[in-house]
C-alpha cells in the first residue's frame, strides 16, 4: 500500500515562525521507558525496578526489563530519528547506569551515552538531555530518596559527572522531568515509584526535587553548560460552572497542577493556595533554599497533554469532573489543544521572567496496529496538527516558544500503564522489536522536508 499524502495535514499555519529553521522540531524518549537491559554492564537497580516488581503496581505485571531494547538497538533508533529529519532528540540519562553507589563513574554506562551522543552529532541532530526522568537509584531511595534533603546534592553530583563527560555534545540540559509527577504521583498518590501516598511526603519531596534542580543547575553551569533549565508538566484548567465556588476551584487546581512548580522557580515562593488545599502541610524550607530554586533558567520545558474541568468539592478543594462528549485519547485524557495556548499565554502574564519555552512533550496514546506495513494513526496526526496551531497562536500572543518535541519517538513502557498505551511516532512490536514509522511520523517527516526545501528556495540555511 502506498503511504498516504500527509504533507498537508501535519504542518504549522502558513507564515508561522515554526516554518523557520531556528524553530526546532524533535521527539523525546526517557531512559527507563526504552532502554531495557536493567542489569547490564553494572547498571544498578532504580526505584522503578523495585516498584514494578510490586504486585498490582503496573498493569498486567509488566516491567521495563526489556522495553524497546534500546540499550542494544540504540544505533538504529538514532538513525531512525535522524531519518525523520528531526532537528533535535530529547533523551534522558539513567543515573544508575553511569554512577556507582560509591560515587565513582561506571565506564560501561558512560560509554553507552557517549555512543548515543556521538551518533546524534554525526547526524547533526541536537541532543536535549534530561538528567532525572524518575529513575532514582534504589540505594539513594534506601537513604530516604526525595524525602532526604541530601538527595538534591546527589543530583548535583550526577549533573557534574554528566556535564563533564558529555557536555561538548549536549545542546540543552534539563535537570528534572516533571517534578509534579515525581512528587505527587510518587509520594502523594502512590501511583508511581516509590509508591508512597501521603500529601506531606509529596510536599517535602517537591521541595527537595526543586532544591536538587537548583544545585544541579549550579553544577552544570560550573562545567560550562550554556543552556540549562527544567521540564514541567502543565494542565489547562476550566471551571465546570460560572459559580464563584467553581471559579475558586479553578484557582486551587491551577495552584496544584502548575504553580506548585512554576512559582518557586520563577517567583521564588510557593503559591498560597496550597495552604488551603493541604492545610498545615508545608515543606521544611531552610534559609537560602528559595534563592537556589529560583536560579535563572535559560529555558523552561513545557509538557502538555490535556485539560482538567473542575468544580468545588464543597470543602477546601476541587474535583476534576471532566466533560462529557469530548474527544479523548486511550489514556482517557481530553484532547484540548486550545489549553496549550491558554496555559502559555497565562504563564507569560504571571511570570515576568518567563524564559524561552520549548514544548518538550506533547502527544497521545492510541492502540496502534501494523496492517500491511502501515500504521494508520490519523487521530495522532490531527492531535499534533491542532497543537501546532495552538502554539502558533501563543507565538502570535508574544510567547517565546522555540521548539516542539512530540512524545514519543517510540512506543514504550508507559510507567504504571505498562505497554498497552502507545505514544510513539514509531510503532514497536515488542515480540520482535521491529520498528514501523506510523503515519504521524511520515507526516512530520514530510513537513520537515517541505520546510527544508522552502528554506533552500528562499535562501535560508537550515
Ligand atoms: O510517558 C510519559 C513521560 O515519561 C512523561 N510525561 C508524560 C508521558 C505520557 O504519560
Amino acid at each position: 500500500m502506498n503511504a498516504p499524502t500527509l504533507d498537508d495535514v501535519l504542518s504549522p499555519p502558513p507564515g508561522s515562525a515554526m516554518w523557520q529553521p531556528d524553530f526546532l522540531f524533535g521527539a523525546g524518549t526517557a531512559a527507563y521507558q526504552i532502554e531495557g537491559a536493567v542489569a547490564a554492564d553494572g547498571r544498578l537497580p532504580c526505584i522503578w525496578d523495585t516498584f514494578a516488581a510490586r504486585p498490582g503496581a503496573v498493569r498486567n505485571g509488566e516491567t521495563a526489563a526489556v522495553a524497546c531494547d534500546h540499550y542494544r538497538l540504540w544505533q538504529q533508533d538514532i538513525d531512525l530519528a535522524a531519518g525523520l529529519g528531526l532537528d533535535a532528540y530529547r533523551l534522558s540519562i539513567s543515573w544508575s547506569r553511569v554512577l556507582r553507589e560509591d560515587g565513582t563513574p561506571n565506564p560501561a554506562g558512560i560509554d553507552f551515552y557517549e555512543r548515543v551522543l556521538d551518533r546524534l552529532a554525526h547526524h547533526g541532530v541536537k541532543a536535549f538531555v534530561t538528567l532525572y526522568h524518575w529513575d532514582l537509584p534504589q540505594h539513594i531511595q534506601d537513604r530516604g530518596g526525595w524525602l532526604n534533603r541530601d538527595t538534591g546534592r546527589r543530583l548535583a553530583d550526577f549533573a557534574d559527572l554528566a556535564s563533564r563527560r558529555f557536555g561538548d555534545r549536549v545542546a540543552t540540559w534539563a535537570t528534572l522531568n516533571e517534578p509534579w509527577c515525581a512528587a505527587f504521583l510518587g509520594h502523594g498518590s502512590g501511583l508511581h515509584a516509590p509508591g508512597m501516598a501521603d500529601t506531606r511526603y509529596a510536599v517535602e519531596a517537591m521541595h527537595h526535587l526543586l532544591l536538587g534542580h537548583g544545585h544541579a543547575m549550579a553544577a552544570l553551569r560550573a562545567n560550562g553548560a550554556q543552556r540549562v533549565g527544567l521540564v514541567t508538566n502543565v494542565t489547562a484548567v476550566s471551571a465546570d460552572s460560572p459559580s464563584p465556588a467553581d471559579q475558586h476551584a479553578v484557582r486551587l487546581a491551577r495552584a496544584c497542577y502548575n504553580q506548585w512548580v512554576m512559582d518557586p522557580l520563577l517567583l521564588g515562593s510557593y503559591p498560597e493556595e496550597l495552604q488551603e488545599l493541604w492545610p498545615g502541610v508545608r515543606p521544611i524550607v531552610h534559609d537560602g533554599d528559595m534563592q537556589v530554586i529560583a536560579s535563572t533558567m535559560d529555558f523552561i520545558g513545557i509538557n502538555y497533554y490535556f485539560r482538567a474541568n473542575v468544580r468545588s468539592d464543597g470543602a477546601h478543594g476541587y474535583t476534576d469532573k471532566g466533560l462529557d462528549r469530548v474527544e479523548r485519547t486511550l489514556m482517557g485524557w481530553e484532547v484540548y489543544p486550545a489549553g496549550l495556548r491558554d496555559v502559555l499565554i497565562g504563564f507569560k502574564g504571571r511570570y515576568p521572567t518567563l524564559p524561552p519555552v520549548y514544548i518538550t512533550e506533547n502527544g497521545m496514546a492510541s492502540d496502534d496496529v501494523v496492517a500491511d506495513g502501515r500504521v494508520d494513526d490519523a487521530q495522532r496526526v490531527r492531535y499534533l496538527q491542532r497543537h501546532l496551531v495552538a502554539i502558533d497562536q501563543a507565538l502570535h500572543a508574544g510567547v517565546d516558544v522555540q521548539g516542539y518535541f512530540a512524545w514519543s519517538l517510540l512506543d514504550n513502557f508507559e510507567w504504571s500503564e505498562g505497554y498497552a498505551k502507545r505514544f510513539g511516532l514509531v510503532h514497536v512490536d515488542y515480540a520482535t522489536q521491529a520498528r514501523t514509522p506510523k503515519d504521524s511520523a511520515l507526516a512530520l517527516k514530510a513537513f520537515l522536508e517541505r520546510r527544508r526545501a522552502q528554506g533552500v528556495i528562499s535562501g535560508r540555511s537550515s
